[in-house]
């Protein structure tokens, strides 16, 4: 009997020793003492043709760190996914962590059971599990149908650097005007720029009010009735899920507005073929006042065209968004770009588990952001400044490793606005951040939700977006056809897409709580 209970006793200090050592060891480096050590790893190179990310010095740093050696099978990311389809579909020789294809919405490689449960290692996973504590929405995302958690994500930036409204601004000074917020007072001011020399060549007939690819109408104007036309689905207050082309009131006040901008001479009769280039070219010339694109883009191309832009001031400067009978706001994207999981068959899954877990962690997050000081970045007055290389020698910085597109990288908005003039960074936080809208959350979908998708939605998209045009442009009548549109609509099983989104959206919510 005592020799038992000391036996007993013996075991279970060992075991509270073990379980503290193993507690303090968890998500602290190095992750193994172990020589040599080792995961494979199948991931994207870099976009850029010439660089090679197998011996990039911010990756090494962080191999060195884990004392885990990654040996990479990086493949072009123009043929990624017509690579690792097959070799997913064979299932053979697949190393231990694989980024995916795709985003896996219809769960095509989570249900085979291929990839690990990430969510029953989460003791040994503590950087991504606050990170997943800390994103709720992308948690939610990466919550299959079946409650668990398979991959980690690649993100981008959401609520900034999104598509917004940018204004001539000389323009609007002449007239002696606020930027607009209404669409009102938006009207009002397009109806100034087709009717005046704003550009001062003594010919007041050569201005085009606005100039904008037909992508971003539904940015633009959808919110102002009420709209998320940009996800087209998009869920009320109540979680009552819509989808915004099939708004019989909402919607054909939208199309009725457009095209009465259309009728006016506001809306150019070229703009459904209108592309970028051209809008840079007018910009060129100072002939149009109005765009809407990407807020990247107001500095470091739009104003860029203007020869007295110096950097220090906007020229094509970003504003708040519309608002009609309905705030106005911008639609933001979802998060989630890539995703990464372990190889369920995998002979090192502990490992693998932890090395990815560490290439999720805050710091490895900072080196692919920053790099490392004195290779990419200086700290002056207590604040990190990227070396001048770092702009002047692309291939080299991508080289590097910098935002690493083979890692669970997480695209960062801090990093964003270092590279950008002062007054496009304060034209972000000022009229973009606080209007950012979320859209619709990526959701995975069930087999039999897939099926009726794929029946039903190209149809119905393909048809909304040649109606909408042709009521814009006159060609259909709203007074007349709105009502007919709205039963084909119907016919197009417009009701049972709602459904299958509803159903998507409720999971999503469940996961949010
Ligand atoms: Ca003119």
């Amino acid at each position: 009997m005592k020799k038992t209970s000391i036996l007993a006793l013996v075991l279970a200090l060992v075991m509270a020793l073990s379980c503290t050592a193993y507690a303090e060891s968890v998500g602290e480096l190095p992750l193994t003492t172990e020589e040599g050590a080792s995961v494979s790893m199948l991931a994207m190179n870099s976009w850029y043709s010439t660089v090679d990310l197998s011996d990039a010095t911010l990756l090494n740093e962080l191999q060195t760190r884990a004392n885990v050696k990654i040996d990479w099978n990086l493949i072009d990311p123009t043929i990624y996914a017509d690579t690792v389809s097959p070799m997913l579909a064979s299932g053979q020789d697949l190393p231990d962590i694989i980024q995916l294809p795709d985003t896996d919405n219809n769960m095509t490689y989570l249900s085979t059971g291929m990839f690990v449960k990430l969510d029953e290692y989460m003791d040994i996973m503590p950087n991504y599990k606050k990170f997943l504590d800390e994103n709720p929405i992308i948690k939610a995302s990466l919550t299959a149908v079946d409650g668990h958690i398979y991959y980690v994500p690649q993100t981008v930036v959401t609520s900034t650097y999104q598509p917004v409204m940018m204004y001539n601004m000389p323009w609007i000074e002449k007239l002696g005007i606020e930027a607009p917020t209404t669409l009102d007072a938006f009207v009002e001011m397009l109806r100034m720029f087709r009717d005046q020399d704003m550009n001062g060549n003594g010919d007041a007939s050569d201005e085009i009010p606005m100039s904008i690819q037909a992508s971003f109408l539904p940015y633009m104007f959808g919110p102002a009735f009420g709209l998320d036309l940009v996800s087209g689905f998009y869920a009320d207050e109540a979680g009552v899920v819509h989808y915004a082309a099939y708004e019989s009131e909402n919607y054909k006040k939208y199309l009725t507005f457009l095209n009465g901008l259309y009728n006016e001479g506001l809306l150019e009769v070229e703009f459904t073929s209108l592309n970028r280039d051209q809008i840079t070219e007018r910009f060129a010339n100072d002939l149009t006042g109005v765009t809407y694109d990407f807020s990247w883009q107001m500095s470091t191309l739009y104003s860029a065209q203007y020869p007295e832009y110096d950097g220090t001031k906007g020229i094509i400067v970003g504003a708040a968004p519309l608002s009609g009978e309905y705030p106005g706001a911008y639609i933001g994207r979802t998060p989630v770009s890539g995703v990464f999981g372990v190889n369920s068959k995998s002979g090192n899954i502990e490992l693998a588990v932890k090395m990815l877990d560490y290439i999720m962690s805050e710091e490895a997050q900072d080196l692919y952001v920053w790099g490392m000081e004195g290779l990419t970045y200086e700290v002056v007055n207590g604040e990190r400044e990227y070396l001048p290389r770092c702009t002047e020698d692309t291939i080299w910085y991508q080289g590097l490793g910098i935002n690493a597109p083979n890692m669970p990288s997480q695209q960062s908005a801090e990093a964003t606005a270092v590279l950008l003039a002062d007054w496009h960074v304060q034209a972000i936080a000022d009229m973009e951040a606080p209007y950012a809208r979320e859209p619709f959350p990526n959701i995975y979908s069930t087999e039999d939700e897939v099926s009726i998708i794929s029946m039903y939605l190209t149809d119905l998209t393909t048809y909304v977006d040649e109606r909408a045009v042709a009521f814009i442009c006159g060609y259909a009548s709203i007074e007349d056809e709105f009502d007919s549109y709205i039963a084909t609509l119907q016919g197009m099983q417009v009701e049972e897409l709602i459904k299958v989104k509803q159903a998507q959206y409720d999971r999503y919510a469940a996961a949010m709580n």
